[in-house]
């Protein structure tokens, strides 16, 4: 019985999301980290097809304890990865989060991920929708 209203609560928020939110996300996977890590990045790209822009201002996972939204840059000389509390996808644009500019960091993975499996991300954005996104764990390109 819960289990069965969970499951529909679960099928009406997805169908919510989907006829709702305009942000696309393509390409998403995980760079696979060694048994010891308890850090790890996630790349993606994300497309807005709609007419106003999209941000996103929160990120979280099952997968992991912690998911945070970084910038790489370089300050003198340095590479530095910046906390970003928000990203900003333009109307009809996109961004790609990827090794050396924005990406995902994420602390403490629940368990130890490997390549070809899944982890799922929620990204919430401004105006309250949220997207799932399924990325996959790939070794180092
Ligand atoms: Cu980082």
């Amino acid at each position: 019985m819960t289990r069965f209203f969970l499951a529909m609560m679960l099928a009406a928020c997805s169908l919510f999301a989907t006829a709702d939110t305009s942000l696309q996300a393509e390409n998403a996977w995980v760079r696979e980290a060694p048994p010891t890590a308890r850090m790890m990045a996630a790349y993606m790209t994300l497309r807005n097809p709609g007419s106003s822009a999209a941000v996103v201002v929160g990120i979280e996972s099952p997968a992991f304890d912690h998911v945070m939204l970084h910038k790489t840059e370089v300050v003198d000389g340095v590479a530095r990865m910046m906390h970003q509390d928000e990203l900003a996808i333009p109307a009809g644009g996109s961004v790609e989060l990827k090794p050396g500019g924005f990406h995902l960091m994420m602390s403490a993975p629940e368990k130890r991920l490997t390549a070809g499996q899944r982890v799922e991300f929620i990204l919430t954005l401004a105006d309250g929708e949220s997207i799932r996104v399924q990325a996959e764990i790939r070794k180092k390109p």
